[in-house]
């Protein structure tokens, strides 16, 4: 189910104060400034009743609990929130509901955190939703954390004992082993002082988000203030958001504007990653916003509905996680539905076990490669594995294929950028992939994406054409069929200069871009395997050598055309005195066209062809013409006639050459013949 949640009044006094529509808006410079203290959030978690909202409010001195149905059963339903300021240090609250029809509200509070507070009740211990949260925040990669047994008002001391013996233990072997264990009364304020001190202890030894990410807002409050407009809440889990910003809210894609940005209350000119943010968005109506929707940069990510992906089943599973399971996906703070395809022969992963598996998902969500999640089994809700994302954009597999995927998957789950931007060029096949490819992949940078592909082409693992990304195997593929290609032309037609680029494009190129195409030839032609000469590439070693037969009929074919010097035969006249018959002017054509590529003939209008011989001796007339008659070095047409020795029907399309030449130049009715 998803959830819009609309506003009630606790949220307008503890969450916002943007500006109103319509009001002027501060001057930048009255702005409070970025704040550069840490800001850390703290995610409770914990069995029902627990007193983590107690907790949160004895620590912040707000109550996290804003909804009325929460206040008349005294129970958190959905998330809330707090903030306390601890001097260097920020802390936002993620407060999560204990109650374990509502996990799945927990969960999509749990994916922000960065500091997890397991809280314990000491009159009660280790409870089912202890274990269960504490398993969600180990799956969804949570490094930092402290374990907090609260109402020790309510128990004696051995009892305390007793819990933190069962705390030490669950989580023995995990993030938590080595975490602190503060007993604390929400009530008396017994060890509240330590536990901040420890607070601050913690957020300040949690390592700053990675830069390497552009940024996104997994919305997980989303409501209409009047006044304001649209709201939404979330922790911004990585990059920079500026007031002003064009946004895509996905996967609709529907692009809104960051109107105004508040952090911790405070309206702030740019929010940062893993700040607890509340945006305005204009352009946009709170009720089509709803929570697990991503705010992203505009034509970043692609929404997804397939993914290749490890996990890891529970021990506490009930069962094995087997294919055609139907299951929720929560990633972020989203919730969908889909089934599991697991990538082995069993087509089961055990319980306690880890595995491959395809998740296709019944809507689209926003994933990335590496992206942590949990899947919860359909009915009963219970939450079985978590894992981590490592083909977001994945096709579906088919059995016989099932070995290379797995190997793929394997490098996938443990290699750095480098490597898997070289995987997901690989998947590209023959098309390629540009760097926004590439960014809906990963969610990367442009400065890391760069870096990755580029060490990738160091190694040799990709080719950049021009922009296009392709793997060297395709690159090196789609070279050998060019050369093929070639080669059985030059065997088809021997006689002629080789294949025209655009029939080898169509021929092996056609699902390629013209990027990888051009860089292909030009790796050819590099490596001097391939020539290229204006349109038609041929192979180097191609030579037009002609049959006995052949070369009398060139040579008969050249003489026709050396005799006739400036006066031209027409090319049927050339054939026929060469003595070929009609039926073979499509190889008496080839054999013209033998004599024009050896530069022996010279097209110079339609099929007006002269011998250069000829040519040569009229341009050096021209020459002592010109130098002859300086300074103008002039001549008409009638003069050029009588120079050449021919008529109008050759003189003209004769100057014309050479104007295109570049020896004369036409000035009105006379050629200057240049030197
Ligand atoms: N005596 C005593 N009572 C406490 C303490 N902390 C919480 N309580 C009480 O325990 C009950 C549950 O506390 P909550 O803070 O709502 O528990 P919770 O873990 O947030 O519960 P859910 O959010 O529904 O999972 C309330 O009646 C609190 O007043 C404490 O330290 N001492
Ligand atoms: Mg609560």
């Amino acid at each position: 189910m998803k959830m819009c949640l609309r506003s009630h009044q606790e949220n307008v006094n503890i969450e916002i104060g943007l500006k109103t529509e319509g009001q002027k808006p501060k001057a930048k410079d009255q702005r409070l400034p970025v704040p550069q203290m840490r800001s850390v959030v703290v995610g409770t978690a914990g069995h029902i009743d627990h007193g983590k909202s107690a907790l949160v409010r004895a620590l912040t001195g707000k109550d996290p609990d804003r909804l009325p149905e929460e206040k008349r059963r005294g129970i958190t339903i959905d998330l809330g929130f707090a903030d306390l300021d601890l001097g260097d240090v920020r802390v936002g609250f993620v407060d999560v509901p204990g109650h374990e029809r509502f996990v799945k509200n927990m969960l999509a509070g749990a994916h922000g955190i960065d500091v997890l507070a397991l809280v314990i009740a000491a009159d009660e211990g280790v409870m089912p939703q202890t274990r269960e949260h504490f398993d969600i925040c180990r799956l969804l990669g949570v490094e930092t954390g402290l374990i907090v047994i609260t109402k020790t008002d309510l128990a004696e001391e051995e009892l305390i004992q007793l819990v933190r013996g069962e705390a030490a233990e669950l989580v023995a072997g995990s993030f938590l082993e080595n975490a602190p264990i503060f007993a604390v009364s929400a009530k008396t304020g017994a060890g509240l002082n330590e536990l901040k001190e420890a607070l601050r202890d913690v957020a300040l030894q949690v390592p700053a988000r990675s830069s390497a990410f552009v940024p996104r807002l997994p919305v997980d409050r989303a409501f209409t203030m009047k006044g304001f407009g649209a709201v939404v809440t979330g922790t911004l889990v990585s990059g920079e958001i500026a007031e002003g910003n064009e946004l895509a809210l996905l996967p609709t894609g529907l692009r809104v504007r960051a109107r105004g940005l508040q952090v911790h209350g405070s309206s702030v000119a740019r929010a940062l990653a893993g700040q607890r943010t509340a945006i305005n968005l204009g352009g946009i109506d709170a009720a089509s916003i709803q929570r697990g929707m991503v705010l992203a940069p505009l034509d970043r990510f692609r929404p997804t509905q397939i993914v290749d992906v490890h996990l890891d089943v529970l021990l506490s599973a009930p069962r094995a996680l087997r294919s055609r399971a139907r299951v929720r996906l929560h990633i972020h703070a989203a919730e969908v539905l889909g089934r599991v395809r697991v990538l082995n022969a069993k087509n089961e992963i055990a319980a306690g076990e880890s595995g491959f598996a395809q998740l296709r998902l019944e809507s689209p969500v926003v994933a990335v490669s590496e992206e942590r999640f949990i899947i919860r089994s359909y009915s009963p809700s219970q939450t079985v594995a978590g894992g981590q994302i490592l083909d977001p954009l994945a096709l579906k597999h088919r059995g016989r294929d099932l070995a290379q995927v797995h190997s793929r998957l394997k490098t996938l789950l443990d290699s750095d950028r480098a490597t898997r931007i070289s995987i997901f060029v690989a998947l590209s096949g023959d098309h390629g992939q540009r760097l926004a490819d590439l960014a809906a992949y990963t969610g990367w940078t442009d400065e890391v994406l760069t870096q990755g592909a580029y060490e990738a082409k160091e190694r040799g693992a990709i080719v950049d054409c021009e922009g296009v990304f392709i793997a060297s195997a395709n690159f090196d593929g789609l070279s050998r069929a060019a050369v093929e290609e070639i080669v059985s032309h030059h065997k088809r037609e021997p006689l002629a200069r080789g294949l025209a680029r655009e029939t080898l494009r169509e021929r092996q190129f056609a699902h390629t871009p013209p990027e990888v195409f051009r860089a292909v030839l030009a790796r050819l032609e590099q490596q001097g395997e391939v020539v290229l000469a204006k349109e038609i590439a041929r192979i180097r070693e191609h030579s037009l050598e002609l049959s006995s037969v052949d070369a009398q009929l060139r040579d008969r074919l050249e003489r026709a055309y050396k005799q006739a010097a400036l006066e031209p035969p027409t090319v049927d006249e050339a054939m026929q005195s060469a003595g070929l018959a009609h039926a073979q002017k499509t190889h008496g054509r080839k054999i013209l066209q033998h004599l024009i590529d050896s530069k022996s003939l010279v097209r110079v209008q339609g099929d007006l062809f002269f011998h250069e011989k000829a040519l040569d001796l009229l341009k050096n007339k021209l020459r002592q013409y010109g130098d002859s008659h300086e300074p103008a070095r002039a001549i008409d047409v009638a003069a050029f006639k009588e120079l050449a020795g021919v008529s109008r029907k050759y003189a003209i399309p004769l100057l014309e050459y050479l104007d295109r030449e570049r020896l004369t130049r036409r000035e009105g009715d006379r050629r200057v013949i240049l030197k």
